[in-house]
């Protein structure tokens, strides 16, 4: 797959596209990444990106130029391609959209800065408009980092194990049960006893139970979203009856 990235600061981007799995993939061949520096493609002796907002107020917004001309250099070979725009009102990035971006050949991820970019930026040139949650941030930088990291670890080959990524936390729709590992005992704290017994029945059930418990209590809304199987309504009964017994 190959990743355009446009952005006013590409220097933000070497230390993570060296970074072990993502570099890894860089080498293998399994993952293309390609840094645009829009400033190169602003005019003038001060090539200037942003300018005053039409109607006044604060801040400064992108320039439509740039962006434009930017894009229009990046190769586009023939397959899916999709120019993604990062800014906070764009839809709030998901493993679904993760999933849905990595079947992609080709993802252009153009990073916005300043207050905002040029509304004809926003409908013109750009397929989609992700942001990654509901923070402010400074620029669109992080959130094209975070998107290349979420899409390219499910890329065939990227990760070790073939199916590593699809037994991650949120690939079934729930939080993640505890991990241990050594020592047995540290701080006083022992690992639950039912992880040493050996019985691996014993241990996918109570890992099971372990993530229902903390979705329930954590992030209730992704057991709205979710289908359980009979086994985990079961298991959620149960531990809705205790919490209440509790009450
Ligand atoms: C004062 C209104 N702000 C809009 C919410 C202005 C504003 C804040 C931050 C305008 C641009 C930015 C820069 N942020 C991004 O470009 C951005 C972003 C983010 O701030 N949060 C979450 N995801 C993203 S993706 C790009």
């Amino acid at each position: 797959m190959k990743f355009d990235i446009l952005t006013l600061f590409p220097d933000l981007f070497h230390a993570f596209l060296q970074e072990s799995i993502l570099g890894r993939a860089v080498k293998r061949g399994l993952v293309d990444i390609k840094l645009t520096d829009i400033r190169s493609f602003a005019r003038g002796p001060h090539r200037v990106t942003d300018d005053r907002p039409y109607g006044g107020g604060n801040g400064m917004v992108m320039k439509p130029g740039p962006v434009y001309r930017a894009l229009q250099a990046v190769d586009r070979p023939k397959g899916k391609s999709l120019v993604v725009l990062l800014t906070p009102q764009g839809k709030t990035f998901e493993q679904s959209k993760a999933w849905e971006l990595s079947r992609l050949d080709q993802l252009i991820l153009i990073c916005g800065r300043y207050e905002g970019v040029d509304e004809r930026i926003r409908k013109g040139l750009a397929d989609m408009e992700l942001s990654i949650g509901d923070y402010v941030l400074s620029g669109g930088e992080l959130g094209a980092m975070v998107v290349i990291d979420a899409v390219s670890r499910l890329l065939p080959g990227v990760l070790g194990g073939e199916n590593s990524a699809t037994d991650d936390s949120f690939e079934d729709g729930l939080l993640e049960y505890p991990h241990y590992t050594r020592p047995q005992v540290f701080k006083g704290k022992n690992v639950p006893s039912v992880l040493l017994s050996g019985d691996h029945e014993k241990i996918r059930l109570w890992r099971r139970t372990e993530s229902l418990k903390r979705t329930l209590e954590r992030r209730p809304d992704l057991l709205k979203k979710t289908k359980l199987k009979q086994e985990d309504e079961a298991i959620l009964t149960k531990l809705l009856e205790t919490k209440k017994s509790k009450e």
